[in-house]
């Protein structure tokens, strides 16, 4: 039986076709690609502009009726939300291997996820991030008043995950997952802006988890 699911599991790493939509800045695209560029598996890039209204147009709201990147196509079959996505690639082609099998480690990662989508992204990246980085490319001053009254919900959310965190290296422990494909594209908007050093002066296992993965090669080719 093992040996049938392992057969299976290497056929689809072989025969699915996986086109992801979506716009190569974008955190959560990256926590897709992430995984599959970790996983080591063939996709596409389908570019999905939602700098220019793209991610709205009949086209794009046909696959994913909210307008947010990414949408993952599997062999014609649309999915979106990453959680949906990440979870299902993991179990599909990744042979569970980005997420942890300990019942609880596997809840922290869960936490982890919920946490940045509920907390984190909004004062992190739709804040701090567009006001110091994407406001002043366009022309515009960043809203100090916004980008100070984000801080403290920021500080509030990485608190947390710092305190779920085994962080040695990654975030669960010895092996990356899910978890940290989540937080990664946070931190490498999150470090170019100058609220990097109030948002995490009380993670310092956060630092270091950084610091670390920083360097992983599939980090730098999904920024570029
Ligand atoms: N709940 C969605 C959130 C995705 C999301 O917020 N994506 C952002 C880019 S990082 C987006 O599509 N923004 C465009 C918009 O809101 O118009 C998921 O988990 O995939």
């Amino acid at each position: 039986m093992l040996i049938t699911v392992g057969f299976l599991i290497e056929n689809l790493k072989i025969m699915v076709k996986l086109t992801v939509y979506g716009t190569p800045a974008s955190t959560y695209v990256r926590t897709v690609r992430l995984l599959l560029e970790e996983a080591g598996v063939d996709y596409t890039l389908k570019g999905v502009d939602i700098f220019n209204g793209e991610n709205q147009s009949a086209e794009y709201l046909a696959k994913n009726p909210f307008g947010k990147v990414p949408t993952l196509e599997v062999d014609g079959q649309l999915l979106y939300e990453t959680g949906a996505i990440t979870e299902y690639l993991d179990t599909v082609l990744a042979e569970h291997k980005f997420s942890p099998s300990d019942p609880m480690l596997q809840a922290r990662m869960r936490q982890i996820m919920a946490i940045i989508d509920s907390y984190l992204y909004a004062p992190a990246i739709g804040t701090i991030v567009v006001q110091r980085l994407i406001v002043p490319t366009q022309g515009g001053k960043a809203d100090e008043e916004k980008v100070k009254n984000a801080v403290a919900p920021v500080q509030t959310a990485l608190n947390a995950i710092e305190s779920l965190a085994v962080a040695s290296p990654y975030l669960l422990g010895s092996e990356l997952s899910i978890a940290d494909f989540y937080l990664i594209p946070i931190f490498i908007y999150l470090s170019q802006t100058p609220e990097f050093e109030a948002t995490t002066a009380q993670t310092p296992k956060l630092r270091t988890w950084w610091d670390k993965v920083n360097q992983l090669e599939n980090v730098k080719k999904v920024s570029a």
